[in-house]
This record gives structure tokens, C-alpha cells and sequence, in this order.
């Protein structure tokens, strides 16, 4: 009797849990633009701005008390590498926008560190982005973002901003740091978006 297990296939055998021009990564890369800023948790806090520069801020005692999910994701890096079944734990960015009155387009991710990247706003909305907070059920690693990054998997992972310490909201996209040195301004792994102009 031959028993394979979905999980098995999709790793071993069958590619279409793989966007193009991808491949397995082994173990978790740590990609950073510069060094890993520490922050805190006595000093961190979360903070979405809104086009009309109102503000709505989350101490990490705050932001910890609110509903969370836990969420298993693929997740796939620019320079090729792709990680099926991630496990994360965080809060759905549709909590942080609940009460936050806006007709933004997009929103700018802001980091501890400076590091910044543009997201559609829609595409924040409606269980498709997190700010996550733990990684295979331990408080997420430093390298890897800690206290906390924003997770947007089905978009290429440099839009999931690590160290993230706020949300602007803006009237119109703009480019954050990656999509200002020519990587796509929406980076869609499935349609390899990954230089602008692709
Ligand atoms: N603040 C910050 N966030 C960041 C980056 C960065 O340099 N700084 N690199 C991005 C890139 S290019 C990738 S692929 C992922 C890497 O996340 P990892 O180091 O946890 O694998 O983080 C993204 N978020
Ligand atoms: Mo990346």
C-alpha cells in the first residue's frame, strides 16, 4: 500500500507549491540590510498612522493582550528561497485597523533600524497580513524580527518588515527601501515580480 502524505508530495515531488524560479531553503535564512537593531519590550511600541496623521499606539503589554491567531504560511524570498509551513504566531492587521477610519491606498511599514517597505493597503486587509510575534511557538528571534514583524506571505518577503514599529497610511503608494533601489513596487511571487518593471 503506498501512502503518501500531502505534506511529503508537495515537499518532495509535485512543484506547485513553488513559485517560479524558486527553491526549497533547508534551513530559515536571516536576510537583514543592516545590523539587527535590539529594542526592548519596555520601549517598544506599535503605532498606525493614518493619512489624516491621527494615531492609534500599542505598548507591547497592550499589543499582546489582543486577539491573536496562530498561522501556518509558505513564505518566499526575492533571491529564490522559499519556506513551505511556516508557523507563526501574531495579531491579523484587520484588529489593528478595526477602529482606524481610513481610505488610504497603501501603507508604508516602518522599522526600529530605519528599514521601510510599501504594502496596498487591501492587501493588509481581510486575513492576509499579520504583525507576528512568535515563530515555532518561541517569542520571535531578533535575526528573524523580534518582538515583532509584519507578515504579508503571499507577497516576496522582503515585504514582511522585521523589528516593524509602525504603519503609515498613505493617500498614495510611495516606494519604501527595497522597491526604491529597483525591486518591484508590489512583488507578487507567483507572477515573479521582482524588479520594477517586471
Ligand atoms: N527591517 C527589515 N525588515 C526586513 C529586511 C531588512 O533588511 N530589514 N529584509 C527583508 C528581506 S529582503 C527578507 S527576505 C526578509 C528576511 O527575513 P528573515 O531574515 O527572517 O529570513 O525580511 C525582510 N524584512
Ligand atoms: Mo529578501
Amino acid at each position: 500500500m503506498a501512502v503518501i502524505s500531502r505534506g511529503f508530495r508537495r515537499r518532495h515531488g509535485d512543484d506547485t507549491a513553488l513559485p517560479p524560479g524558486q527553491h526549497l531553503a533547508t534551513d530559515f535564512p536571516v536576510l537583514s540590510a543592516g545590523p539587527t537593531p535590539r529594542v526592548s519590550l519596555d520601549e517598544w511600541t506599535f503605532t498606525v498612522t493614518t493619512e489624516a496623521a491621527e494615531a492609534r499606539r500599542w505598548t507591547w503589554e497592550e499589543f499582546v493582550a489582543l486577539p491573536s491567531e496562530e498561522l501556518t504560511v509558505d513564505i518566499h524570498c526575492v533571491t529564490s528561497w522559499s519556506k513551505l509551513g511556516t508557523h507563526w504566531r501574531g495579531v491579523s492587521v484587520d484588529v489593528l485597523l478595526d477602529d482606524v477610519r481610513t481610505s488610504a491606498a497603501a501603507a508604508m511599514a516602518h522599522c526600529y533600524g530605519g528599514y521601510t517597505t510599501n504594502v496596498p493597503l487591501a492587501d493588509l486587509r481581510g486575513g492576509q497580513a499579520w504583525v507576528v510575534y512568535a515563530y515555532d511557538g518561541k517569542p520571535l528571534p531578533a535575526e528573524h524580527g523580534g518582538p515583532a514583524r509584519l507578515l504579508v506571505p503571499h507577497l516576496y518577503f522582503w515585504k514582511s518588515a522585521k523589528w516593524l514599529k509602525g504603519l503609515e497610511l498613505l493617500e498614495h503608494d510611495r516606494p519604501g527601501f527595497w522597491e526604491s533601489l529597483g525591486y518591484h513596487m508590489y512583488g507578487d511571487p507567483w507572477k515573479e515580480q521582482r524588479y520594477h518593471g517586471q
